[in-house]
């Protein structure tokens, strides 16, 4: 029988060995909660977003090729995130039982191993976008505590160490304990990172009534049968508003802490406080807000009320120098947008957004503030947790979806889509409500027209709408005497006059076109 005479020597020889091998991952996967729990804690007092699983996750999104990444988004949608964490969580369990049995053999290489799990964390931690001297922080002391553990651990629960200290009941306690330190610290940290949140700054803010008032809606929207029957109503409550971000965990900036910087070309160079934009004269307007991965009859669209300051004043005290056509934004994760200068300063409502719909914008919407400006797909305007604007040009810069195959420029499609009936409907024979909406920021819809069984194009009655800058409703009463499966199809025609392209395009480059339609069975 061996003894432990020195470490990397210590299997207990006379415990099965599927028993120590067991011992041995469950130490390790011990020490890599320990790891993380440590790691969190670390990262709750000098930055949530360098914990180390968060740290790791944010660095494979924004590396990951563009079609995986679409494919991602396309597959687990909204859960696309979680479904990476989970992923990374189970990886690391792994090798963290693997690291925890080697260490039986070679303590050296197991503890090796948890090094370099840590490793990975300080580079992902050191090239965030958002990284300050300190973001390796969590993760160095983290992997330091999962080091500890590990040795601790292996060494104690060898053989004759275990049996001259007690047994089994020895290693319950050492065990239990590493469970117990794990979760009080990854508890601990997530504690810290809650109180230390935008949330209680968010709650803090009051809002100035808008020296610009939005105008009140005009009558006959949201009418009841319709909505009744699954009409998206023209308000977009804010629980409902669809989200687009890249960012792993949502951006946690405080409005104390937040300041924007605008440079580039202009001729004053300017920074402002949360607290010098609400003291500007602030604007509200309705303004519908489409994404650029919106499928045709999808539902990344969404109208809300927002609050803002005027960018073409903003960029007027700047002064903008000659040659510029790109505003360049910045959000604290590191996201970047390009939107066209011209847009951002031709009159329309473009703002730096502090409100929407009556209150401080949520966090996941941008909190303290965004940008917004009509006309444009969110990827070339919508900067959520903005803090710089450089002034600059399309030939000298390019953003973030830009370098993933998307267009650099995303004036918004005209579009319309079919909420009721809902595709594949058995419907009884006769008057049939068709309704939906239909958009085409900043132009302004003015027709809407139905056709069934690609038959004649039949005018919708399209209701009010704030501006030309949100979508519409419309509805249809179809006579829908003949049984049988039928086609109904929508297209809209904007305040130009320009009728919605029938050509079929998926959303990369530029956005979707083509028609919405639903195939529905009359009985
Ligand atoms: N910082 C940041 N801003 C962002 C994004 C992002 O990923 N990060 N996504 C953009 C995209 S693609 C869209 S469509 C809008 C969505 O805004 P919402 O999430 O408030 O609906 O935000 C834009 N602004
Ligand atoms: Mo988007």
């Amino acid at each position: 029988m061996r003894t432990a005479t020195h470490t990397g020597e210590n299997a207990p020889a006379d415990a099965p060995e599927g028993k120590r091998r067991g011992t041995g991952a469950l130490s390790g996967v011990l020490s890599a909660g320990l790891t993380l729990g440590v790691g969190q804690l670390v990262a709750g007092i000098v930055s949530p977003s360098a914990a180390p699983l968060v740290v790791v996750g944010a660095a494979v999104v924004d590396r990951v090729p563009a079609g995986l990444k679409d494919f991602a988004i396309r597959t687990f949608g909204a859960h696309d995130k979680v479904v990476l964490l989970a992923t990374i969580a189970v990886l690391v369990t792994l090798l963290a039982a693997l690291a925890g049995v080697l260490a039986r053999r070679r303590l050296a290489v197991g503890v090796g191993l948890v090094g370099a799990l840590g490793l990975v964390g300080v580079l992902a931690a050191a090239t965030r976008p958002d990284a300050t001297p300190l973001s390796p922080l969590p993760s160095v002391l983290g992997a330091g505590a999962g080091a500890y553990a590990l040795t601790v651990l292996t060494r104690r629960l060898a053989g004759p160490a275990l049996r001259a200290a007690g047994g089994p009941r020895r290693r319950a306690v050492l065990l239990g304990g590493t469970a117990v330190a794990a979760a009080a610290t990854g508890g601990a940290g997530q504690l810290l990172v809650t109180t230390r949140s935008a949330e209680d700054s968010r709650a803090g803010v009051v809002l100035p009534a808008p020296a610009d008032p939005a105008p009140p809606l005009p009558a006959g929207l949201d009418p009841a049968d319709a909505l009744a029957s699954g009409l998206t109503t023209y308000a977009t409550r804010t629980a409902d508003f669809y989200r687009v971000d890249t960012a792993l965990v949502v951006p946690d900036v405080r409005a104390e802490d937040w300041s924007l910087r605008v440079h580039g070309l202009v001729d004053r160079e300017l920074t402002l406080s949360f607290d010098d934009v609400l003291a500007m004269p602030l604007r509200e307007r309705w303004i519908t807000l489409t994404c650029v991965s919106n499928e045709v009859g999808g539902s990344y669209v969404g109208t809300a009320r927002w609050l803002g300051y005027p960018l073409a004043e903003l960029l007027e005290r700047a002064g903008v120098r000659a040659g510029a056509d790109m505003l360049y934004a910045t959000s604290t994760d590191g996201f970047t947008l390009s939107t066209p200068l011209a847009e951002a300063t031709d009159g329309r409502d473009a703002m730096l957004v502090v409100g929407m719909n009556g209150e401080p914008l949520p966090r996941e919407h941008g909190f303290p503030v965004r940008l917004v400006v009509p006309g444009l797909y969110g990827y070339v305007s919508a900067c959520k947790w903005v803090t710089d604007l450089e002034v600059t040009r399309f030939a000298d810069k390019t953003a973030y979806w830009t370098d993933r195959g998307w267009a650099a420029k995303g004036p918004i499609k005209t579009a319309s889509r079919i909420d009721v009936p809902r595709s594949f409907a058995k419907l009884r024979a006769g008057r049939v409500p068709v309704a939906g909406v239909a958009w085409a920021q900043h132009r302004g819809i003015s027709a809407v027209e139905v056709r069934v069984d690609e038959g004649e194009w039949r005018p919708a009655k399209v209701l009010p709408s704030a501006s030309e800058d949100t979508w519409c409703q419309w509805v249809y009463d179809w006579d829908a005497s003949e049984p049988g499966n039928h086609t109904v199809q929508v297209r809209a025609v904007d305040g130009t006059g320009e009728p919605q392209t029938d050509v079929v395009a998926a959303p990369i480059p530029d956005g979707s076109s083509g028609y919405d339609s639903v195939s529905v069975t009359v009985e």
